[in-house]
């Protein structure tokens, strides 16, 4: 527990509250945050308060005071935590990793750049030029993931728009050596639409602000383009943004990334055909669908290196099998605007996977001796797009709130419902602590058969024309009971469902009215194959990564559409149940739990109820309660006796009481730290952190002392 803070700035762990109540927390979190004391600890959980100003507490000098210490030791900071990461998994040789979480704006993404830099900082004191590559890569690799997979919300300038997952991998030594980024589920819909005073991804407006003329021209861009995709001018200028000197920025680092030239003209030329795609209208003559700016598919043409004919087919039809013919079956002006933006969308997410797995191939460990024969650790670090909720909220928001309830699940699992569970186990004396579990709101969007995805799903695989009014019918029949949701047809009288396509959860972090409208759509997620084999097929486009987009065996040249979309809504679930085992199981939890002051990005507001609903629904005063009743530590009795034997005359070398318990019992006495602990069946479990920072200090002590007394016989002095 970190008590060395004056009290000044209130208490620097929440265990210390004198009283644990919504009040006291709620004071003590203020009046950090106003004296600019950001974090504080509950335990080894880290609540982080964005302070929305720049902070001089992540210099060279502050990484020093973390690099090495107990997490008590100094005062709260992230660096504590990712120091309390690595030293456990250097110590037990075993993986961690670093879950942050908190709602849009909250400082995620900020908390893992800077845990990020301060594991780069503080490995690789011999300087070896292959680590400091590794170090380079991943830090590098941000600006480069943000630029394509961030935009401006109403809620955040900097927004996620996808989940990130990033391992960093490290040798024997504590050195990182390699890492690997998992992103998921990138907000694709916002390449084509964004909300009233929302960007479309940073990239865009980069190259339109950044970019030199003579490239601009080659893409047949202008200055200030009208491109319908981004509603151009209007959104483009954003005072807290330089998209200029970010164009540079996200450029050179590309190159030390080792994205060849070629390459990095390809990028520009996917965004430019991007922007041009929005400008395409089509228009009907007679029953003929066609094209209105002709001259743009020359521009695509150009772009995309392949034939003109093709791209005008590519967009005008689709090739459909009847029974045992192939035929093609002209769009209507609907279907041709619909595989425009969807192209669109696809394209850019291809993009976005493709340059994932660019930075993937240079930080993938490399030495074969490190990846086959050495001791390979990690600490993962997961970063998300955080809870949110707009005006109008679709299928994107409802999978981006699904995603926070699993890792808030995630997190009750792990340190409130296990821990108390092991208590129970080990027949500690124990008062249960209640807290809200949100497995039910989990349970209602992934149940099997009448959970909100398999109703879904069901309605997509659907071959019929099925839609989202049908789906909604489908949800309020298998729902109707369910306590945390209800619709327009439910509850009529309800005011904040205001149209008949809404429907509302309840989810652990609020009340969320989504609009039923593209749920269907959006899930079955289709791309005309025409656009694949446009493409994907060497001699018809001649870029040198496009080709990579589409991989020969994703599609054959005529398939069911339908068997493309099951393909996708795979995909979308198969990511959280990775994401959710991997944290789970393997792997040990550390946690930064952020909290948004105010809606207005002001450093000197705190706004209580925002605050104390963020509190609540994050379970931070249960975790308090927890973990003030419970223990910091705890260890098997051998193993506890492995280690600190020797610093007891009873156990060292061995001991000859009835059970291991026992010799632990006496060793504790011995040092006079039995009040601190309590012995269940089969472990020990301390309750301070100083407790056992005390015994490691006698430990180290003693190792001393027998190092220098073994030199003494060696040297024939004893
Ligand atoms: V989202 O779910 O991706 O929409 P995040 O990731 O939680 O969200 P982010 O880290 O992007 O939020 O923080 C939002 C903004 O708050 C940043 O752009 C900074 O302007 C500001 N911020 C956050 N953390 C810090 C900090 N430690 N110091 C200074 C901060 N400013
Ligand atoms: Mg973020």
């Amino acid at each position: 527990m970190a008590e060395h803070e004056s009290l000044e700035f209130g208490k620097a762990d929440f265990v210390l509250l004198d009283n644990v109540s919504m009040e006291e927390f709620m004071a003590n979190l203020k009046l950090r945050f106003e004296k600019g004391r950001i974090y504080t600890y509950i335990g080894e959980v880290v609540v982080s308060v964005n302070p929305y100003r720049a902070m001089n507490i992540y210099g060279r000098d502050v990484i020093e005071q973390y690099k090495g210490r107990e997490l008590y030791e100094r005062p709260p900071h992230l660096f504590a935590i990712a120091d309390a990461a690595y030293k456990a998994m250097k110590r037990r040789n075993k993986d961690t990793c670093i879950v942050i979480s908190g709602e849009s704006g909250a400082g995620k993404t900020e908390a893992s750049k800077y845990i990020m830099q301060y594991i780069a900082a503080i490995t690789n004191p011999n300087q070896r030029a292959e680590v400091e590559r590794v170090k380079n890569m991943l830090l590098k690799s941000n600006c480069v993931l943000e630029a394509f997979g961030n935009a401006k919300t109403n809620r955040n300038d900097n927004s996620s728009r996808f989940g990130k997952y990033m391992d960093i991998n490290f040798d024997f030594k504590g050195d990182p050596i390699g890492g690997h980024i998992n992103n998921y589920l990138l907000e694709k819909s916002r390449v084509i639409f964004q909300q009233e005073g929302e960007r479309s991804f940073h990239s865009f407006y980069q190259l339109l602000r950044g970019a030199p003329d003579s490239l601009l021209r080659s893409l047949h861009i202008q200055k200030d383009p009208k491109a319908i995709y981004i509603h151009c001018n209007s959104h483009m200028n954003f005072s807290c943004i330089n998209d200029g000197a970010d164009f540079k920025a996200v450029a050179d680092a590309m190159k030390v990334i080792g994205f060849t030239g070629d390459e990095i003209q390809t990028v520009y030329k996917i965004l430019a055909t991007i922007l041009h795609l929005g400008n395409l209208t089509f228009g009907v003559d007679g029953d003929v669908t066609l094209i209105e700016n002709t001259k743009l598919v020359s521009v695509l043409r150009e772009l995309l290196s392949t034939k003109e004919e093709n791209v005008e087919k590519a967009l005008l039809y689709r090739t459909v099998a009847t029974g045992r013919d192939v035929i093609e079956k002209q769009h209507t002006t609907q279907e041709a605007n619909y595989g425009r933006d969807a192209l669109a969308k696809a394209m850019y997410e291809r993009l976005f996977c493709w340059i994932v797995s660019r930075i993937n191939d240079v930080i993938e460990v490399r030495n074969y001796d490190a990846k086959i024969h050495g001791k390979n650790t990690v600490i993962g670090v997961l970063d998300i797009y955080g809870f949110e909720i707009f005006q109008n909220n679709s299928f994107e928001q409802f999978c981006i709130n699904y995603c926070n309830e699993k890792l808030q699940q995630l997190f009750i699992q792990l340190v409130l419902k296990q821990e108390q569970e092991e208590y129970q186990r080990e027949g500690i004396p124990w008062k249960h602590i209640d807290y809200f579990n949100n497995q039910i709101i989990v349970d209602l969007v992934e149940q099997q058969h009448k959970g909100i995805f398999a109703v879904l799903d069901e309605a997509c695989m659907n071959v019929g024309k099925v839609t989202d009014e049908v789906f909604l019918q489908g949800l309020n029949t298998k729902l109707a009971k369910h306590a945390h949701y209800t619709s327009r047809k439910l509850s009529p009288t309800d005011k904040s469902l205001e149209f008949d396509r809404d429907f509302r959860i309840r989810h652990y972090a609020g009340d969320v009215v989504y609009s039923v409208v593209g749920f269907i759509d959006k899930n079955k997620d289709t791309l005309f194959q025409d656009f694949k084999r446009l493409l994907y097929n060497r001699p018809t486009s001649q870029l040198p990564c496009i080709c990579y987009f589409w991989c020969p065996g994703e599609y054959t040249p005529v398939v069911e559409e339908h068997i493309v979309a099951v393909y996708h809504h795979y995909s979308r679930k198969h990511w959280l149940v990775y994401k959710s085992t991997l944290c789970c199981s393997v792997q040990e939890p550390y946690y930064v739990r952020c909290v948004k002051p105010n809606d207005v990005k002001s450093p000197l507001l705190f706004e209580h109820e925002r605050c104390r609903h963020q509190v609540e629904y994050l379970g931070l005063l249960e975790n308090v309660r927890v973990r003030r009743a419970g223990f910091a530590n705890r260890q098997t009795y051998p193993r506890f006796l492995q280690r600190y034997k020797m610093i007891s005359e009873f156990t060292w070398p061995n001991h000859d009481l009835p059970s291991d318990k026992e010799a632990v019992k006496r060793l504790l006495q011995g040092c006079g730290f039995d009040h601190d602990v309590a012995y269940g069946k089969t472990k020990v479990f301390i309750r301070t952190p100083r407790t056992l920072f005390s015994l490691e200090e006698q430990r180290a002590e003693m190792v001393k002392r027998i190092v220098l007394f073994l030199q003494k016989v060696w040297r024939g002095t004893i």
